[in-house]
């Protein structure tokens, strides 16, 4: 138990931890002069801390202020707590040791605290087999995640590494501890019956092009693209992709609208101009 105390001289005031023990060695914490003090205003005259030791009004009664000599000023001192907890990583996707990973996925990091985006970068979060795998990375603060999209999907049955550095910083400048360093091994291939993108592996409705499982869907259950009722319409290129997509017109997207898990992107075929 810490408590915060404070003794008064009249040029500087200074606040004072102590332990709740008898005979205890005051330490100077903090020393508060005013900025524009001058000699004779009686500054520390009067003072008072708030109740959890951050905030401190220290009164000059006799400061001049202008052309009023001795008129009196009180001074307003705000203590700014100190961030000296390094980052964390909270979560991952895919998680440590994942098996059938879609080869379309993309890899994110959670992280404990608000982070610097410009230490978030391609030197600090990689994807390797036997080679480092090319790709972009993304900071988005309101999730506090960071995204590696592979620039082109990985490859099946093989164990991918990733990696975030401790190069990585809160924005306090906090680098975190140690790597963070897990694995995932992508799905088997399989073979696509329906050509509708989705290989049976992975697809719900293996012989049937009008109805598509996307691969790496998230969260829970599965979302069915179904075109059905489309007499002769078929789907192809059934996949995921990720808000960030480069092959998204971000700039032309209202800054408010995100869809943080993602979206589903199909083509129809067989159905003519027009039709519904
Ligand atoms: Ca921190
Ligand atoms: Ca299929
Ligand atoms: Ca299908």
């Amino acid at each position: 138990m810490i408590q915060k105390r404070l003794a008064v001289f009249m040029i500087a005031v200074f606040i004072m931890s102590l332990p709740a023990v008898a005979n205890a060695l005051f330490t100077n914490e903090v020393k508060l002069t005013a900025s524009d003090g001058a000699l004779q205003e009686r500054f520390g005259f009067s003072v008072a801390l708030s109740g959890d030791g951050n905030t401190a009004i220290v009164g000059a009664h006799m400061a001049d202020v202008g052309g009023n000599t001795d008129q009196g000023a009180a001074y307003i001192f705000t203590a700014t707590i100190q961030d000296t907890t390094p980052p964390t990583i909270t979560s991952t996707n895919p998680t440590d040791s994942s098996i059938d990973v879609a080869v379309n996925t993309v890899v994110t990091a959670a992280f404990s605290e608000p982070m610097n985006f410009e230490s978030i970068n391609q030197n600090t979060f990689t994807l390797s087999f036997n080679q480092p795998v090319a790709g972009t990375v993304d900071y988005d603060p309101n999730t506090m995640k960071a995204t590696f999209i592979p620039g082109s999907p990985l490859l099946n049955s093989t164990t991918y590494t990733a990696a975030v550095t401790t190069g990585v910083k809160d924005s306090a400048g906090n680098n975190m501890d140690s790597d963070k360093v897990w694995s995932f091994t992508t799905i088997a291939s399989s073979n696509d019956t329906d050509g509708d993108g989705v290989p049976d592996n992975e697809d719900d409705k293996p012989f049937d092009s009008t109805i598509a499982t996307p691969m790496a869907v998230t969260g829970t259950g599965r979302i069915v693209v179904d075109i059905s009722v489309n007499q002769g319409a078929f789907l192809t290129n059934v996949q995921t992709m990720s808000d960030s997509d480069p092959g998204l017109n971000q700039t032309g997207k209202p800054a408010d609208h995100q869809f943080d898990d993602g979206l589903v992107s199909f083509k129809v075929n067989g159905v003519a101009p027009g039709e519904r």
